[in-house]
């Protein structure tokens, strides 16, 4: 089965600006677009358009072309939104930058994609600074938007007064964005993502939930990661709703914005609905504008949905993806308050997508009743990238010659159409709905002498999300504590990163072919 059950909607050939932007009223211009949670301050549609344009003339007018690559990193502010569009007006692509990154994570990034220019704020530039500095950027490249000696700011670039460029381009090839995924295996891709990739899954995302204009919706996901991007910065200011942003998760601070701002929908990741279920702190605020809670990026346990459905009086839903595909190709639809919420739902619109087994590659057999056999899930249509920046041989063993994308995860799928995720087949880790990269981990332990082999896998913590776990084969007569790994690895990485447990074992047990048996341990 493997035509969406949605009905297909019109995807426009048009630029990321001229779908989010193009089409605003008199009206719209007037409304708010964006309130920043912390301090209240509110941007208009009207403003943040003529703040878009200011920066696209700024650029162009200190030599951004079509196709220059600009880092953005940036927790969620205000200004988020208008620096991704205006770098996008320019014509050049984003690449996001997980604003957790260490300076070389964010050197790596950098180089790997070419970029020639990057954007911070104040609290994070001694590590963009850094990573400028590795990756040949000059300082008069690194924009500071709150200001900092030496760097332009986001006001220079506002008062330029330098008309938003004339540039055309093909939105069906021009790459958007370049966010990084390890995708099936290894470390951080840069992955191509078009102007029409994220213009399509906007349009597929409103086939099947409506946030409606001048709803208040929750920002507090970040927008470096795709899930962000997407539905919020581009789906909800597409559909005219209020983008409420909070920098960074604080349960108190959540829930105070929530109320304050009378949130209607909060976009989150599993662990924030365990702490909605669960938190005696949640009695404390009231919650009643919020309609819709929506979890993607990890699995949401069906039981754990109800509960919060229940405390909250609101409906739960649930989204599927990956940065591969802009990112959602399966969702429960707003109106279809019956369907198991552990379940991912149906695909979205204009999105084909089969189970098949592994071994053999044929379609699995759906069953009249039940489930079928567990089996890789593959997803065809417009918003799948097009492909891994300078990497054609993981691309080739991402997305197939029929255009089929291997996501990696393991789903089941049944009679009526609706798929559940079940387990996952790729190495890939989620802490928080974050990506964690296993073979990145991996690397890191074995720079310590005292460890002769490692192998890291996702574990269960205590509420049932996913933590990065390791085995670690110690060298003949070493003693190292667990505490003491743990610690070797913090100090290199990235704080969701973190390795969180350790187990010593005798040997990683791997294939003939040397590849780790990752099932095997994770069964452990
Ligand atoms: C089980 O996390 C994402 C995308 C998230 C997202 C959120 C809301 C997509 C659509 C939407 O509507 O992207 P990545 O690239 O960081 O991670 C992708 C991986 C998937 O391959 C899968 O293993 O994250 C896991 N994943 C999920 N797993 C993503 N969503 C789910 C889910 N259930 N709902």
């Amino acid at each position: 089965m493997p035509a969406s059950l949605l009905p297909d909607v019109h995807i426009p050939a048009v630029s990321v600006y001229e779908s989010v932007f193009g089409g605003l009223s008199d009206e719209d211009l007037g409304s708010v677009a964006i309130i920043d949670g912390g301090s209240g301050a509110e941007t208009t549609f009207g403003e943040l358009r003529a703040h878009v344009d200011a920066i696209a003339g700024a650029l162009a007018a200190r030599g951004v072309v079509l196709g220059d690559v600009i880092g953005l990193l940036c927790p969620n502010i205000p200004a988020f939104a208008s620096v991704f569009h205006g770098i996008l007006r320019a014509g050049a692509t984003v690449t996001t930058i997980n604003s957790l990154y260490t300076a070389e994570e964010i050197g790596a990034q950098l180089k790997d994609s070419g970029a020639a220019w990057i954007f911070t704020v104040s609290p994070l530039l001694a590590g963009a600074a850094a990573a400028a500095t590795a990756a040949g950027i000059p300082a008069e490249r690194v924009v500071v938007l709150d200001g900092a000696e030496g760097h332009p700011s986001l006001r220079d670039l506002l008062t330029a007064g330098e008309p938003a460029p004339e540039i055309s381009f093909d939105p069906a090839t021009q790459i958007a964005v370049l966010p990084y995924s390890s995708g099936t295996t290894g470390r951080p891709k840069g992955v191509m993502l078009t102007h029409t990739n994220l213009v399509a899954n906007v349009a597929q995302g409103i086939g099947a939930i409506g946030v409606e204009k001048g709803e208040r919706v929750l920002a507090v996901l970040p927008f470096f990661h795709i899930y962000g991007l997407t539905v919020l910065l581009n789906y909800a200011l597409t559909l005219r709703a209020v983008l409420v942003t909070m920098p960074r998760f604080d349960l108190v601070e959540f829930l105070r914005i929530t109320s304050e701002h009378r949130c209607n929908w909060l976009f989150i990741a599993p662990p924030i609905a365990v702490a909605l279920a669960k938190h005696p702190v949640v009695n404390a605020y009231d919650l009643s504008s919020v309609k819709v809670v929506f979890s993607g990026a990890a699995p949401l346990n069906g039981a754990l949905a109800e509960a919060v459905a229940t405390r909250l009086g609101c409906i739960v839903a649930q989204g599927y993806g990956m940065t591969e595909a802009s990112p959602a190709t399966h969702v429960i639809p707003l109106a279809r308050p019956d369907i198991d919420r552990s379940s991912v739902g149906f695909a979205l619109p204009n999105t084909e997508s089969r189970v098949i087994d592994p071994e053999t590659g044929l379609d699995v057999v759906v069953p009249d009743a039940g489930q079928s056999e567990p089996g890789e899930l593959l997803v065809r249509g417009p918003q799948v990238m097009a492909g891994y920046l300078g990497r054609p041989d993981e691309t080739a063993a991402t997305i197939d010659a029929d255009g089929w994308l291997h996501t990696g995860d393991l789903a089941t799928l049944d009679a009526e159409g609706i798929y559940r995720i079940v387990d996952r087949l790729k190495e890939l880790i989620k802490y928080k709905g974050y990506q964690v990269a296993p073979a990145v981990l991996e690397a890191i332990l074995l720079q310590h002498s005292g460890i002769a082999d490692a192998a890291v896998v996702g574990a269960d913590d205590e509420d049932g999300q996913e933590i990065p776990k390791a085995f670690v084969v110690l060298q003949p007569g070493v003693e190292l504590g667990a505490d003491e790994v743990i610690a070797f690895v913090a100090g290199r990485v990235a704080p969701h990163e973190k390795v969180r447990v350790v187990e010593f074992i005798d040997v990683i047990p791997k294939s003939t072919a040397g590849k780790i048996l990752r099932r095997e341990l994770r069964g452990r």
